[in-house]
């Protein structure tokens, strides 16, 4: 009895001691659960378990750091002052990676941006992610492929890019491809690949937030590393303006897998004004065969030329040249070939 006694002062004491322990920590994001070896990923359709490296805890999905909806500034900031606006964004280690310290994130996330002469975008998306991303728990790097050559855009291939160079940086099981002209304005739409192909930006201010098609998948998209070599990813033939969105969602299709869209309020996005980049008329004839050639191309299909890699202050840069084939020429309605005029981004 009285040994039992004290078990119980001593269950006590030791509870007491976490409760401590957690209210010390309480500043903190990510509450500590137990000690662990694996991870397990908590997201809808969740069963993945991760080996984690350490004995540290699994992050938790915690709502009390999230602030929900957001203020969107789109105010050019230097560059040089980005660090010490946001506490958030003097966490940012070199090459644009962040992940907590005291537990271990559900995913480890690429976040892929294609890119080509939009700095100011890329400034004002950078100072507004990175503090989402770290709310969110995540073990994240920001990749942004930039096109350096002189053929028409190819947003659809940047994407295979970004997801094949991403794997000589780190094991990412989650990938968002991220246009770099939408601004998240809700830091509850969950980064962390919580399904499966996701399509996170159903609700932009450029369609007065409203879901303008039910087969939209343009603009965020987020895939597990698995789903992703499952639709062979993107397709490289798409040069130039329009349908490597409709194609990737006929991708899916085809598949038999579903797209999973948050809910409009929290799938909110800013669109910076731009002006329209030329669409490519031939597109729509490419499309119509879309379906036919998952795989035939797509990850297995994919050449390019990298440049330079680099590590900035808030994000990591590949260079690319994406070696545009003769047979690609043709499918492309773009007259000049040669016009494209080409800047970096800002070189931090
Ligand atoms: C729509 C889609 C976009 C894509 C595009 C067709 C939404 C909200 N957006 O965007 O996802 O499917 O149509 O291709 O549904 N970019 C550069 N430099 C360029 C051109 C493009 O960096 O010269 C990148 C940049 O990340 C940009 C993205 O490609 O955000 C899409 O291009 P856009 O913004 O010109 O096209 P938009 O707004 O019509
Ligand atoms: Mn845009």
């Amino acid at each position: 009895m009285i040994l039992k006694k004290h078990y119980k002062v001593l269950l006590a004491c030791l509870l007491s001691i976490l409760v401590l322990l957690a209210l010390k920590t309480g500043g903190n994001v990510y509450k500590r659960v137990s000690s662990m070896h694996s991870v397990s990923f908590n997201g809808e359709n969740g069963n993945v378990v991760r080996e984690g490296k350490t004995r540290l805890p699994c992050c938790k999905w915690d709502e009390s750091v999230l602030v929900g909806p957001l203020h969107v500034n789109q105010e050019p900031i230097a560059i040089e002052k980005m660090r010490s606006s946001d506490e958030w964004l003097s966490n940012v280690r070199r090459g644009g990676q962040w992940s907590p310290n005291d537990c271990n994130s559900k995913a480890k996330v690429a976040i892929i941006i294609p890119f080509r002469n939009r700095e100011k975008h890329l400034m004002v998306l950078l100072r507004h992610l990175h503090p989402v991303l770290q709310r969110q728990g995540l073990d994240y790097r920001i990749f942004v492929v930039n096109q350096n050559d002189t053929y028409p855009f190819n947003r659809a291939k940047l994407f295979n890019i970004g997801f094949k160079e991403s794997q000589g940086y780190d094991d990412y099981d989650c990938f968002v491809f991220h246009d770099v002209d939408l601004i998240p304005e809700d830091d509850r739409n969950d980064y962390g690949c919580p399904s499966g192909p996701r399509h996170m930006s159903p609700a932009v201010s450029k369609f007065s937030y409203e879901l303008i098609s039910p087969y939209l998948f343009g603009g965020v998209t987020s895939f597990t590393k698995q789903d992703y070599l499952k639709v062979n990813g993107y397709p490289n033939k798409y040069y130039g303006w329009g349908a490597e969105d409709d194609d990737m969602y006929r991708r899916v299709m085809v598949k038999g897998m579903k797209v999973v869209r948050p809910p409009l309020v929290v799938g909110r996005y800013t669109m910076i004004q731009h002006r329209d980049e030329e669409r490519n008329s031939k597109a729509k004839q490419l499309l119509s065969k879309g379906g036919k050639y998952i795989d035939k191309d797509g990850l297995n299909t994919l050449k390019y030329n990298v440049q330079k890699r680099e590590n900035y202050e808030f994000y990591t840069e590949i260079e690319v040249d994406v070696a545009m084939t003769k047979e690609e020429k043709q499918l492309t309605s773009l007259k000049d070939l040669q016009v494209q005029k080409i800047s970096n981004p800002a070189k931090r």
